[in-house]
């Protein structure tokens, strides 16, 4: 079951919800190569957490196609640290964009998940079928168990109503627009951060946390945006489908990759009283590559890119540190 099909985007409008966010923001880029109409709503003036609002804003905007980017997200730390956060925000997030998407009518919804649904000890690659196979990462299982609402809910309007509501479900993201908060963020952008500042004032070490045994691919987020077109365009289908670069490194390693790219000359010491999570989580996206996609950054450029963008926001970076 490939789920192939076709669906124009030439002159649709198309609502990004949470364009400011990594994900959202790239997307909004890459869909101003399209020839399609990209809408979006500033927090001040559409809040997502909040039902009413939200199917009003669609009732006068009438998108034909809506990508759901709009979440809580963080790493590790913060995924375990903010359970009601992750949990109860994506929740009412997904179900007001998808519910009010199907009153308005939307022609096609994208519903943007994360790796993290599968479990723990699922079987590697990890394919789509792997699903509900078993126990989720204790770390993250919040932010999954809302994740997999989503899936369901887009699933559950197809099967009553017909609506083209698809998921994608991306591997671990970095690049451009990344939140570089020292201990809520993702390890590639802790990692930019503590190497960058470690190297400013010549610190002899640096800390990464856990063991630096746990493998993790990485794909930049303006492949994730490219793959998020080309499923619009060309996906549609119950299940959900994987999105990943096939690029697996240990953490060991691809911390060493950061300090290399960003000219950090320390030690790595590895901290082991912080959280490894999930030991290995390489998505298999045979399926995606079958409809003839596939991602072509290589890190090394990638996270290269995602340093000067970190290097032209650093002001804005230690304004987040002082203000959380
Ligand atoms: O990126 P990260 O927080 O996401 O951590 P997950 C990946 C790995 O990097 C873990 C290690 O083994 C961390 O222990 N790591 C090393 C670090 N140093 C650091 C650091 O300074 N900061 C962070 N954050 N990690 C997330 C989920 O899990 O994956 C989310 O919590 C989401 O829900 C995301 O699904 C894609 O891959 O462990």
């Amino acid at each position: 079951m490939t789920g192939a099909s076709t669906y124009d985007l030439t002159g649709k409008r198309v609502f990004v919800a949470g364009h400011r966010g990594m994900v959202g923001s790239a997307v909004v880029r890459r869909l101003a190569s399209e020839n399609c109409t990209v809408l979006v709503a500033d927090r001040r003036e559409l809040d997502l957490t909040k039902e009413e609002p939200t199917l009003r804003w669609l009732e006068a905007n009438r998108p034909e196609v809506v990508v759901h980017a709009a979440a809580k997200v963080g790493g590790i730390a913060a995924n375990n640290n903010f359970p009601v956060d992750f949990l109860c925000d994506n929740l009412a997030l997904e179900l007001n964009v998808i519910r009010a998407s199907h009153t308005v009518g939307v022609q096609r919804l994208l519903f943007l998940g994360s790796s993290c649904i599968y479990p723990k000890h699922a079987r590697q690659p990890i394919a789509e079928s792997e699903l509900l196979t078993g126990p989720l990462e204790p770390t993250n299982e919040w932010y999954a168990i809302a994740k997999i609402a989503g899936l369901k809910m887009c699933q559950a309007f197809r099967r009553q109503y017909g609506d083209d509501f698809i998921s994608i479900m991306p591997t671990n993201l970095y690049g451009r627009g990344d939140n570089y908060h020292p201990d809520h963020s993702h390890v590639p952008a802790a990692l930019i951060r503590r190497f960058h500042e470690a190297k400013i004032v010549n610190a002899p070490s640096v800390s990464v946390w856990g063991t630096g045994t746990p493998l993790r691919e990485f794909l930049n987020v303006e492949d994730f945006a490219d793959a998020c077109v080309f499923l619009m365009k060309n996906y549609s289908n119950d299940l959900p489908i994987n999105v990943g670069s096939g690029d697996e490194f240990s953490i060991a390693d691809f911390a060493a990759t950061v300090a290399e790219v960003v000219g950090y000359e320390g030690e790595l010491v590895f901290d082991t009283s912080k959280p490894d999570g999930t030991p290995r989580k390489l998505l298999d996206s045979s399926r995606l590559r079958a409809l003839g996609w596939r991602a072509n950054t290589p890190l090394r450029s990638g996270l290269a890119a995602a340093y000067q963008d970190f290097q032209k926001g650093y002001g804005r970076h230690l304004e987040v540190r002082a203000a959380t």
